[in-house]
């Protein structure tokens, strides 16, 4: 075994986004595109000697290969060990909850999370911090300037792991630890909720349908709900993960999740379904018949969190990206404890967790998560839902009209405006913010602007500024739109239109969403002219 320095040059546009670099394949796959990036990420880490790093992904096309590179290029930096989850699987929730608990200095998850996969989708990298969560924007930012000028990396020319047996090998100086994907991850599991009383619901006769989606929670929902609690085999279904997600785009969404959508809407739906996304963080609940926003479902969890061992303390706080409902800001008001509002990007609830000053967070974008790991966790938001379905007696449904009928209900879609042209969604969004200033007081049909600007946030533990997040036109009635571009994307730009409306009157807490906010839909369009910029009449994606 040698380490070899290969010449390299800067590949431009290497900069990550909201959460991670993401690109299509055939990109990742350039000569020195990976090893580029890696290496940058390692230079700006400087010496890890000592250090252990963990490394994981989703499992799609590219994974295995993008691993045994990046273990060559951790050998050769120094790392004293590196932990890599089996067959290269590891969800993102499970290399934050490795990284914590091996008290790593870091990981890399290989994933582009809900983005389709195959050798023509899309493939990810992303660097976690100590503390198991997303490097914040100095560390991407100084990761990113490394990789324009980047001349040179390093590698071992060992040969490959095989990734399949547990245990552990040497490269160079660096021992290579193959572990077990699941083991981890379900051992903190039990830690945070009530196992029996899980165990019994599903013994009572408690049914459930959780889709995997062929994507890499499959794997960790078959051995805790099936393996641990005892739901019947066949509770998980798509639960094996394949590199192309069978074909299918691993968004847990119910425009995504079509075949779980179905199941639930039958005459014999089980009691409760969910879906998790492409690397395992993300999460759907459903009802019979019935689907629970994401922001609600924040919400909800938040007025009930005691009923889980983990949170019987209470909550400290709770966060929520800009563009999520508000709803979970009731729940915090009511509780007497702080809601905070921060960015779109999972990265920024990280010292908010550290702090202590909150437990749960969610956004809209279907994560949900709290203080056990510094990532939002699909499973860990199932297995909530369960504690409080077992705890409770009440159905879904039942759940949320009761919220609803306690805070009042949050109406709450987000459009989506996928793949439209880049220049023209930018000039899009350059016009509102010329808008900004002449909107306040403006009475638009049944809504008054209260006041309207881009959302800019400083981050209260280490003061850092976050500008341009996101355009928001909030009414005197707590109503609000607001306009984002993705920062996930990987073909032209998607256009992101949040609508929101309060509902205090129990007598309609019950309409259909889309008709609940028409009035809002239709503001929308008319502020931002988004079919003359767009060209599109109609959104691709409604959640
Ligand atoms: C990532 C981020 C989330 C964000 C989502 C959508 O999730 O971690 O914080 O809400 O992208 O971001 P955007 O609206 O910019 O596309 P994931 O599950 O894709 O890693």
């Amino acid at each position: 075994m040698s380490i070899n320095t290969v010449s390299t040059t800067p590949i431009p546009g290497q900069r990550p986004g909201t959460s991670g670099l993401r690109k299509k394949v055939s990109v990742f796959k350039q000569a020195h595109y990976l090893e580029n990036f890696v290496q940058s990420v390692f230079d700006t880490l400087g010496d890890c000697s000592g250090k252990t790093l963990v490394l994981g992904g989703d499992g799609r096309y590219h994974n295995r290969v993008a691993v045994q590179t990046i273990l060559r290029m951790a050998a050769a930096h120094g790392f004293a060990r590196v932990l890599v989850g089996q067959g290269g699987i590891l969800s993102t929730p499970a290399v934050s909850c490795v990284i914590r608990k091996r008290a790593a200095l870091g990981g890399i998850v290989l994933s582009a999370s809900h983005n389709p996969g195959g050798p023509d989708g899309d493939f990810g990298i992303k660097y976690n911090i100590a503390n198991g969560g997303p490097a914040p924007e100095n560390v991407t930012e100084a990761i990113y300037h490394h990789t324009e000028t980047i001349r040179q990396y390093r590698i071992s020319d060992a040969g490959d792991i095989d990734l399949n047996r547990l245990g552990v090998t040497r490269m160079e100086d660096t021992e290579v630890e193959v572990i077990d994907s699941v083991a981890d991850y379900a051992e903190l599991m039990q830690q945070l909720f009530d196992f029996d009383a899980i165990r019994k619901l599903f013994a009572g006769g408690f049914s459930m349908c959780f889709d995997g989606m062929h994507a890499v929670s499959g794997p960790y929902a078959k051995a805790i709900l099936e393996g641990q609690l005892g739901a019947p085999a066949g509770t998980v279904i798509n639960a094996v993960p394949l590199e192309d997600f069978g074909g299918h785009h691993p968004d847990p969404n119910p425009v995504n999740a079509a075949q779980l959508i179905e199941v639930m809407a039958a005459d014999d739906a089980p009691d409760f379904g969910a879906a998790s996304d492409g690397d395992g963080d993300r999460n759907m609940i459903l009802g019979r018949k019935f689907d629970v926003t994401p922001s609600d479902s924040l919400a909800i969890l938040a007025a009930h969190a005691t009923v889980a061992p983990g949170y019987r303390a209470g909550l400290k706080g709770i966060a929520r990206s800009m563009p999520t409902s508000q709803a979970a800001d009731r729940v915090a008001a009511a509780l007497g404890i702080p809601a905070f509002e921060t960015p779109t990007g999972w990265k920024f609830f990280g010292n908010l967790l550290d702090a202590g000053k909150a437990t749960l967070c969610g956004e809209e974008s279907y994560g949900t998560g709290s203080d056990h790991i510094r990532e939002k966790d699909g499973v860990w938001a199932v297995l909530f839902w369960l504690n409080l379905l077992a705890a409770s007696g009440k159905s879904v449904e039942q759940l949320a009209s009761e919220h609803w009928a306690r805070f009042g209900r949050n109406y709450y879609s987000r459009h989506d405006y996928e793949a439209v042209d880049a220049k023209a969604a930018h000039e899009l969004m350059a016009s509102l913010r010329i808008k900004l200033a002449t909107l306040a007081g403006q009475d638009l049909g049944h809504f008054v602007v209260s006041f309207a600007d881009d959302f800019e946030y400083t981050d209260p533990i280490d003061g850092s500024v976050a500008k341009q997040q996101g355009i928001r036109i909030v009414m005197t009635n707590g109503s609000r739109i607001v306009f984002r571009l993705s920062g996930t994307g990987t073909e032209g730009a998607t256009l992101r239109v949040y609508l929101e409306r309060y509902e205090a009157d129990p007598k309609y807490h019950h309409l259909p969403t889309q008709q609940a906010l028409s009035a809002l839909i239709l503001i929308a369009e008319q502020v931002a002219g988004i079919a003359d910029w767009t060209g599109r009449a109609h959104p691709t994606v409604i959640t």
